[in-house]
């Protein structure tokens, strides 16, 4: 049995199946994280739903920021962009059963015995691993609940506060958790967050830097397994962070890990079906 995870998917499935041929991949013993981002801007989100869906039982998976938008689109909160590709999602017949399962991913994952971490974006500096659980959580109890749902997904957008305070009520206090877990990239030492900036590590505006970056974060010598931020392109020298956006969706490669080896292989993500 052998846990592997796997960066951004973005309906890029021809990649993703061609990662688990390279390893043989059985769904009966082996596990699949994934950083969260499953679907949109690629060629088959639906499908790609569809094929992690048949394996529930061995796939993990947190929400990323498309995939909270795509919850959004579907809840009528949003509306679909012009570079989204999520419409096929909403009108396929099994809709309901796949957006259900989506809502109930979490946003932080964490697996007790490797002591290791999955988030889409990252672990802000000002808080440990056992303080970002407890405020995922309060975000995860939301997106299960019908009543509240609706709200959220309509009160998450926006960048503000770019700050975590611990007197935040309401959708601001949700709206900035689930910023640090599914947007962030850069932010200061405090963890204020900068959302506009998307480029690699020399692009940080000044008094800011990328999260991980922090000698005195408060998750510091844990293992975090994340993705989002394809321009970093897997690297990030932390020991124990594993930085695994490789831009499949801008015709880079994907990555998949082995949790317990840390050995990674790629595969190409140029020759995207049509
Ligand atoms: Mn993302």
């Amino acid at each position: 049995m052998t846990t592997y995870a796997v960066g951004d998917v973005q309906g890029c499935l021809e990649p993703l199946k061609c990662l688990l041929d390279q390893v043989h991949f059985d769904p009966a013993t082996d596990r699949l994280w994934l950083v969260g981002d499953l679907v949109n801007r690629g060629p088959q989100s639906l499908e790609t739903l569809r094929f992690l869906y048949a394996m529930r039982g061995s796939v993990i998976s947190v929400l990323g920021n498309h995939d909270l938008h795509l919850l959004a689109v579907a809840h009528n909160a949003e509306r679909l962009k012009k570079a989204d590709t999520l419409r096929e999602i909403l009108e396929a017949p099994e809709r309901d059963d796949l957006l259900d399962w989506l809502r109930r991913m979490p946003l932080v994952h964490h697996d007790a015995e490797r002591d290791v971490t999955l988030v889409h974006a990252g672990i802000p500096p000002q808080w440990s691993i056992e303080k970002s659980l407890l405020r995922a959580a309060e975000v995860e109890e939301v997106l299960r609940d019908d009543d509240r749902l609706p709200l959220f997904l309509e009160g998450m957008y926006g960048n503000e506060p770019a700050k975590w305070d611990k007197k935040l009520h309401g959708i601001d206090r949700l709206r900035v958790i689930t910023n640090y877990f599914t947007r962030m990239r850069f932010c200061t030492p405090d963890g204020k967050l900068d959302l506009k900036s998307k480029e690699g590590l020399g692009t940080a505006p000044e008094g800011y830097a990328p999260w991980f970056s922090y000698a005195e974060r408060k998750a510091q010598g844990r293992k975090i397994i994340f993705g989002h931020w394809a321009a970093l392109e897997g690297q990030c020298d932390i020991p124990g962070l594993y930085a695994l956006d490789t831009g499949c969706v801008w015709g880079g490669s994907m990555t998949l890990l082995n949790v317990d080896t840390g050995e990674r292989i790629n595969c190409s993500c140029a020759a995207k079906p049509s």
